[in-house]
């Protein structure tokens, strides 16, 4: 889904929090990830960013020479940007723009298998791009020099994004309602197996190594690979502790930075 190779941008704000040994570390790892190529790289340390680009106007253009350089087909930032924001870089890189939430929403997608995982992504990417689309038509209702976007009047656009938002708050109606009914059958197929146990979670940091720990304390059955989000959902099996002693083990999606 995404282009072959990216340049990843990273702003340091002064409240960031970045590993100082390799700022852009975590951004690239998940890059990879997604089968995207890492074509460049690109830091800017700033006080606070800039409205419609994030970036200041020169630091767009020294960006858009790298884009064409190198001939990336999508810039990666690991800050997360407002639906204006995006469409700003868009506009003015000429190429495809996406942030973390998005690169992460998308490696989820791709690796998602069970209806509850595949539902739970669903749910989240609907959420993150609905306002995305609400930018977008607004902009498209300005360019297509319909009626203006003042009070009390409605373009085309304006008509438009109403009908978005139903067609998305539709669909996010029954993904949730299906999403609750699988989480209802879970607990209570765990349920009637844990009545005199304790629950022990194995929580860490992605590709640590959790799925790999519960399948040699368990009977197993997670998919452990050396990969980030190998695992995209909860899974629990007894955990013998000898001498006539067990508890229920749970493996769980691991976590990163924020
Ligand atoms: N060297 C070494 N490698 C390990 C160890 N435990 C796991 N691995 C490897 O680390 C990789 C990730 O293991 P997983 O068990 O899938 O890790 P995870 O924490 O479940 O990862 P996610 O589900 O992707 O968040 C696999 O390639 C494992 O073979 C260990 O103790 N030593
Ligand atoms: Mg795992």
């Amino acid at each position: 889904m995404l282009s072959e190779s990216a340049v990843l941008v990273q702003v340091h704000l002064p409240d960031s929090d970045f590993d100082h040994h390799d700022p852009l570390g975590e951004l690239r790892a998940l890059v990879e990830s997604a089968g995207v190529k890492v074509a460049g790289e690109l830091e800017q340390n700033m006080k606070q960013p800039r409205g419609a680009t994030y970036l200041g106007k020169g630091k767009v253009e020294e960006l858009g020479f790298m884009v064409k350089q190198l001939k990336a087909g999508v810039v990666i930032f690991d800050n997360d940007l407002s639906p204006s924001q995006l469409k700003g870089l868009e506009e003015a890189l000429g190429c495809k723009v996406i942030d973390r939430s998005e690169l992460i929403l998308d490696i989820f997608a791709n690796r998602a298998t069970t209806r509850q995982a595949q539902l739970q992504v669903e749910i989240a990417q609907l959420q993150y791009t609905a306002p995305r689309l609400r930018a977008m038509w607004q902009h498209l209702g300005q360019v297509t020099g319909g009626a203006p976007m003042g009070v009390g009047t409605r373009g085309p656009g304006e008509q438009q994004i109403e009908i978005d938002r139903r067609i998305v708050k539709e669909r996010l109606d029954r993904l949730r309602g299906e999403l609750v009914e699988i989480a209802g059958r879970k607990e209570r197929e765990v349920a009637s197996r844990r009545e005199s146990h304790f629950t022990v979670g194995l929580v860490g940091y992605t590709n640590s190594g959790k799925s790999t720990l519960f399948n040699a304390l368990t009977r197993g059955g997670a998919f452990a690979n050396d990969q980030l989000f190998a695992t995209l959902g909860t899974r629990v099996e007894e955990w013998n502790l000898g001498g006539g002693n067990a508890c229920m083990l749970s493996d769980t999606v691991g976590f990163i930075r924020d």
